[in-house]
């Protein structure tokens, strides 16, 4: 036993296969269907990921949330990098916003922040995710 753990930390360390950038993204994790996120008086929850998991390239999601008689607005930044990405239509009901044509043109960390204006109030909230490149 002894001897097995000896050989086993004096194996080179690139034998060890590369570990997923996401995997040590201590900012987000993927999403996952359920996930929340919190502004200041919103809840929004990730009701749907197309494809599951987000891809590097173009990603329609359904997001749930109060929206009734709300303009919605959703941008794309890679903070590391200082970029951001396309991002298409917002269809917005009274308890969605479907986003589609969401380009992530990398993997790595993105911010995507959703902002809902209601009557006169303007909100954030912030959407971290990490995606595999
Ligand atoms: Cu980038």
């Amino acid at each position: 036993m002894i001897i097995a753990l000896l050989a086993c930390t004096s194996t080179p360390d690139d034998s060890v296969p590369a570990t997923s950038p996401c995997e040590e993204e201590a900012r987000a994790s993927a999403l996952v269907v359920g996930d929340t996120f919190q502004g200041d008086t919103l809840t929004v929850e990730i009701l749907e990921l197309s494809p599951d998991p987000v891809i590097v390239g173009e990603n329609t999601w359904a997001l749930g949330l109060d929206a009734s008689g709300c303009q919605a607005a959703l941008a794309s930044w890679m903070p590391d990098h200082q970029h951001g990405s396309t991002v298409g239509e917002l269809t917005v009901t009274a308890d969605q916003v479907q986003v589609s044509d969401l380009f992530l043109s990398m993997g790595g960390y993105w911010e995507l922040t959703l902002t809902l204006t209601c009557a006169e109030v303007t909100e954030d909230v912030l959407i971290p995710v990490c995606v595999e490149p």
